[in-house]
């Protein structure tokens, strides 16, 4: 009876072992840090990104992402997906909504108007183009938003405090990346950055 049952017990004490090797190799950290944005009365919405990584691709998320028109805004303000990602855009009040875009990063032949709405049909576009979209509505002149599309899925967006944190990235040395709309519609801001296991921190100054 004993030696039967020793054996599926060592079996198992394996196992665990293997499992905590795996974990410990896959071990990620996270980018935590301040913005601060150079004569802005807020550094809230900067998108902050890992710029391209040499020899790695990444498959786009399946899942799509939404973007909301309400009260008269786009929701959220500034939204960053990895190229790829299919972006559904609702219309959840009781007007007409436009989505258009005049350019990407400047090329207007990125240009799109993707049409006009009522509350509760949706737009759908797959953004397959790196850069800055600035999302406008023609029936609301005042309504602005952006789509920044990077090529990794290590991003985030400043709180309203101007904090940060880009999570789940692997150890290595990258470029972060950092877009503020109140800076200039083409400037991205870059900087060298390693990351280890835990947290690493790092203030970005954008001016
Ligand atoms: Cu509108």
């Amino acid at each position: 009876m004993m030696i039967k049952l020793s054996k599926p017990y060592t079996q198992t004490g394996a196992l665990i072992l293997l499992f905590h090797l795996g974990a410990i190799a896959s071990w990620a950290g996270a980018i935590k840090g301040t913005v601060s944005v150079a004569g802005a009365a807020s550094a809230k919405n900067v998108a902050v990104w890992i710029g391209a990584v040499p020899g790695k691709t990444f498959p786009p998320p399946a899942k799509p992402v939404i973007v909301d028109q309400k009260h008269l805004m786009f929701i959220p303000h500034v939204l960053v997906i990895q190229k790829g990602t299919t972006v559904v855009f609702l219309n959840s009040e009781p007007t007409l909504h436009n989505v258009y875009w005049p350019w990407i990063s400047g090329n207007k032949k990125l240009a799109r108007n993707l049409g006009t709405r009522p509350m509760g049909q949706k737009l759908l576009f797959t953004f397959n183009n790196l850069g800055i979209v600035p999302l406008l509505c023609n029936v609301h002149t005042e309504m602005s938003g952006y789509i920044v599309v990077v090529s990794t899925p290590y991003f985030a967006v400043s709180g309203p405090d101007g904090s940060f944190e880009v999570k789940d990235v692997p150890p290595g040395h990258y470029t972060l990346k950092a877009w503020s709309e109140e800076i200039s519609f083409r400037k991205i801001d870059s900087q060298p950055v390693d990351v280890s296991a835990g947290n690493t921190t790092v203030n970005l100054n954008l001016r």
